[in-house]
Order: C-alpha cells, then structure tokens, then sequence
C-alpha cells in the first residue's frame, strides 16, 4: 500500500480550529444566550482593547484579529463506556489534542462524583481543549450498576462511517481535507450534538431520586452532548459584570461604577507580560516594539459610559431569554494574583427532553445540565506554587463562608476580602520567577551576548534570575492550559445541583492513573512535566549562549538533564518557537 503524500494531509490545528468553530456554531445555534453571551465578550474585549492601544503605543488589534485571538474554547463531555471513551480519544488524535493530566473526582471529599477524566489538548500552544469524564460505574451497587451497563450497551453514538475516517486517519497518518470536513461534520452533526431525546424514563428518575445526576445526564442520553463550551476573554470581571447587568441583575449605576473600577486596575494590571499571555499569537518582538503609554485624561470614563449604552441596546436585553441567573462569584485566584485560570458562568439552562420508550411511548421532561462558563487563564504554576495557591484558595473559601453574601452586598469589599489571603502571592511575572512559583521561558539578550563576549567568564553569574537582573536574559511566562479538580468539581456539583455523589458500591473503589490509561488505550502527558523541560532548555541554552554552562555545578546540571530527558517529546523548545503571528 502507498501511503499519499503527507503534503496532501489537512493539518491537524487548522482541523482542530475548524472543529471548534463548528462547535461553537452548533452551540449557539441550539441556546440562545450562548451566542449573545458571545457577543457580549466581543463588545467587552473591544473596549478592553481600546484602552490596551492608549497603554501601549503601536498595539492595534482588528475585528478580524480579535476574533483569533478570542477563538479559543473548552469543552466538556461526560462519556459513558471505556469503549466509547477509547473512540472518543482517537478521534481527537485525528485533531491532534492529547490527552493531558489525570483528574480522578472520586476522590475530591464531599463533591466526589462517580467520575475519572483527563483533558484532550495539543501538547504544545494549545488552540482548544475539551476535558473528558468517563463514568465509573462500578462506584454504584451491583444492581444500579447493571442497568446504566445495560442501557448504555445499546447505544451507538459512532457511526461507522466516523469509525471509518478515524481508522484511516491512523492508517494514512493523516487525512486529506474531504475526509477531515466529513469527520468533522461527525463530531458537529452527531457525535457532541444535543438532540434533546432520551431514554429509559423511569431509570432516569430512579438515578435522579438517588442522587446519582451524573449518571443519568450520561447514561439516558443517545450522544456525547457538549455540556458547556468555554470561550476565554480579556477581562473576566468586565465581561461577568456586563452579563449580570445584561441579564437584569444590575442596574445601570452598579455596572457603571464596576467598569470604571475595573479598567481603572487595567492600567497597572496590563503590561507587556499580560499583553502576551492574552495575545498568544503575539511575537516577543512585537509586543517588545511598543512603547508604554498613558490614558488620556477621561478615557475610563468614556469607555465605560460608551460600553454602557452599548450594553442598554434592545439586541443585549438578555433577560427576556431562558435563563437562570448569573453565578455570584467568580472561582480561582482572586483578581490581582495572575496564575492558573479564572471562571465564571450562567447558570444550567433546564431544558425540554423527549424520553422515547421501548414501547413506543414518548415522555416529554426536561433536564438541567447545559450551562454557559468563560475563563480567563494566566501563568502556569510550578508544584511550589500551586502548594501556595491551594494554601491561599483555602483561606480565601474560609472567608467566604464566613461573609456569606457580601459578592452581593457589596462587590468592592467582597473582592477586598477574597483577595486578603492572596496577599503572600506576587503579582507580577518577574516576581512570580524569582520566587519559582511560575515557569518561565528565557532567552539571552544582545546585552547578555555583549557583555558575555567583553567580560571575564568568571564575573559572569550562573543564576538565571540574576541574569535577568542584569538584562542579560530575558523572559516570558508560560501559560497554564489544563484544568483546575477543585473548579472542575465545583461546575459537577453547580450545574446538575447536586453537591457530591457517594458511593454505593460494597466497597469504595479506587481508580489509579495507570488503570485509566489501560481503559482508554492511551498514555496520559503530564503537562508539569513539558513546562518543566521547556523551562530547563531554554535555560541550558542561555548558559551556553553565555558560556557558562560548564561552571554550573553538577547538580544544576543534572536538574536541567532530568527535566530535559523527562520531557514527553523531543526538542520541544524549537517546536515552542515556532508559532504564528496574528501581526497585531
Ligand atoms: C466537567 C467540568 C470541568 C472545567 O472548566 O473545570 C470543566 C464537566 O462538567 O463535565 O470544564
Ligand atoms: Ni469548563
């Protein structure tokens, strides 16, 4: 057999962009407020923009760059067999997203669920991501356990047809772009699609009754339905401010004063490392080229009055759609500390279900899961670091529940509040390197080289940090690209209503790593340990840019050699480079 040429091949990103798009489109055909929740972060990112062009001077973005740069999503699915879960991950390896961390949710105290997942991304500047759950259904008595196994055996949510395509795509090591669209039609038309049909009534509500939600939002449905698809934004307390306000929960005076004081942090808050980490596409030479500047006297106030009345039109009032209110704050770090990701959503919509029987007979019922989530991500912490903000995280919950509607009293000093036990956390990228609470990528300036070709090798430091003092090297953060178990058991409990599930197995099972990845076929990629190798390359180059790498001691060394072999592929630092320009 002659495999075609690989030239011939779509390439993977372009499909995996092309599936989200879909996706996005399918979604906001079937709920309504998913698309104008859309439209709502547009006209956000835009003012967020115009104030990002007067901080600094050069940065422009079009319509066309913004909706790249803002084209990003997440989705989640709940799958119900390790057979259909093993389909699943290898049709994303057709899109080349891989999967990445393991989140056992059996696991997390009182929110457990009866659920194991990982999320499916490419390893490297991911476009999209969806976080995958399989049902463990051996977290039930033996009874329960039967009859979700045996309504889920007869389900067949791959047509063959898909089967075939994501066959071939594995036999070619690729597909031409007919194939990749017909496969991608799959995914849209079938395989994640919400058909509002059901099965199996009376299993459904016997599941419900007992507190296993979860298993009946898998179990009693006929696809791998989409349950939310995240798209991120520049500035989530805009955006969420703006949606409440949308939605009928502000008045007008209140969303003023919140955009005010929110653009007004913007100023300090948005510098070059955070124009990076919003703009992926952004080239370190580009960002580099601008010059910082200062709002002109009343812009705040003009952009916040402008997005006011904006927001006031007709096509905005979003509260004469279906909806159940916005959610009353916002989890992960508090607004001033960039690390690992913020969300905020509307809440699950509950929507009407049709419950075809095997008689015959159809139900009409209704079912509340669909919910719409946004996010914003930031740097990617080193285990030090995520040891401090799951330290500070704690402390923030216990304050919160101490002050149980102050979000709702009073925003400003809710968010005081929140932030308090953050206070031991830096707040800016260069800080957040020193202290090693973040991974970093360096790279030698010309400055470094100048002064590594004039000066005694000796004078010339070996710490990475005080290279950086000297300008000899310079830096970016990494951004973080999976997922948080603590939020991800949160958006379990919040949009099927339900706190935790326990088990009701004789004994609690307990699922390892290893064991999820014999059930789905594939090897897990810990995503620590890609940052930890892009990390030590760079740094090994600098060194011996600078030459110095022979006078680090043996120990330095063999931490950067570890990191480096440990690392999942291969020269990852060079792939790391190359990425595309947007020309902002
Ligand atoms: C999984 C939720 C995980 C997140 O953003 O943490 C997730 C689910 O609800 O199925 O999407
Ligand atoms: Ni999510």
């Amino acid at each position: 057999m002659t495999a075609p040429l690989t030239d011939s091949f779509a390439d993977p990103i372009d499909m995996q962009n092309r599936l989200f798009a879909e996706l996005s489109r399918m979604f906001g055909g079937e709920v309504p407020l998913y698309d104008k929740a859309q439209l709502v972060n547009q006209i956000c990112n835009k003012t967020i923009c115009a104030l990002l062009s007067q901080l600094h001077i050069g940065f422009s973005v079009s319509d066309e760059q913004l909706d790249k740069a803002s084209g990003e999503r997440h989705g989640a699915i709940r799958i119900g067999t390790p057979s259909e879960y093993r389909w699943v991950a290898r049709f994303f390896g057709a899109f080349g997203l891989e999967p990445h961390n393991y989140y056992d949710m059996s696991n997390v105290g009182s929110r457990s669920q009866p659920i194991v997942a990982t999320a499916f991304r490419s390893m490297l500047h991911p476009e999209h991501r969806v976080f995958t759950s399989l049902l463990m259904t051996d977290y039930f008595d033996p009874q329960t356990r039967a009859r979700i196994e045996s309504l889920l055996a007869t389900r067949q949510v791959f047509s063959e047809r898909a089967k075939e395509l994501i066959t071939k795509n594995e036999r070619q090591g690729g597909l031409d772009w007919q194939d990749a669209t017909q496969l991608i039609r799959e995914g849209v038309d079938r395989i994640f699609r919400w058909t509002g049909n059901a099965r199996d009534l009376s299993l459904y509500t016997d599941l419900c009754d007992a507190g296993f939600k979860i298993a009946a939002d898998i179990a009693c449905f006929e696809s791998h339905h989409l349950n939310h698809l995240t798209p991120n934004t520049l500035c989530i307390d805009l955006y969420t401010a703006a949606m409440k306000f949308c939605l009928g929960e502000w008045t007008r005076e209140q969303f003023r004063h919140r955009a005010l004081v929110v653009l007004a942090r913007l100023v300090p808050f948005a510098d070059r490392d955070w124009l990076r980490l919003h703009f992926k596409h952004l080239l370190p030479a580009q960002s580099q080229a601008f010059r910082a500047g200062c709002p002109a006297e009343g812009t705040i106030a003009q952009l916040a009055e402008s997005l006011t009345r904006r927001l006031e039109q007709p096509d905005l009032g979003l509260h004469v759609l279906d909806h159940s209110g916005f959610k009353d704050v916002t989890e992960g770090p508090s607004h001033d500390t960039p690390v690992l990701l913020r969300q905020d959503a509307y809440r699950a919509l509950t929507e009407p279900v049709l419950f075809r029987e095997s008689d015959g007979s159809v139900v009409e019922s209704e079912h509340t899961a669909r919910f719409g989530e946004i996010e914003e991500r930031f740097y990617a912490t080193t285990p030090s670091g995520r040891d401090l903000y799951d330290r500070c995280l704690a402390a923030a919950e216990a304050e919160r529940d101490q002050n149980p509607d102050l979000d709702t009293r009073d925003i400003d000093a809710y968010e005081a509040m929140y932030a308090k036990p953050f206070a031991p956390f830096p707040k800016t990228l260069r800080e957040l390197l020193e202290q090693k609470l973040v991974y970093g990528h360096f790279s030698v300036t010309d400055k470094g080289l100048a002064a590594a070709a004039a000066s005694a090798e000796a004078e010339m430091p070996t710490d990475i940090i005080a290279l950086v003092r000297l300008g000899y090297v310079d830096y970016e953060g990494m951004r973080y690209e999976d997922f948080l178990p603590v939020s991800a058991a949160g958006i379990f409990a919040s949009n099927l209503n339900q706190y935790g599930t326990k088990s009701t197995a004789p004994t609690k099972p307990t699922y390892t790593q290893a064991m999820f990845e014999e059930l789905i076929g594939k090897r897990i990629i810990d995503a620590d340990a890609v940052c930890r190798a892009v990390q030590a390359e760079s740094m090994k180059e600098v060194f011996r840019h600078l030459g110095v790498l022979h006078r680090l001691s043996a120990s330095e060394r063999s931490d950067l050699d570890l990191a480096i072999a440990a690392n999942p592929v291969s020269s990852v630092a060079a792939k790391a480079r190359a990425r595309t320009a947007i020309g902002v």
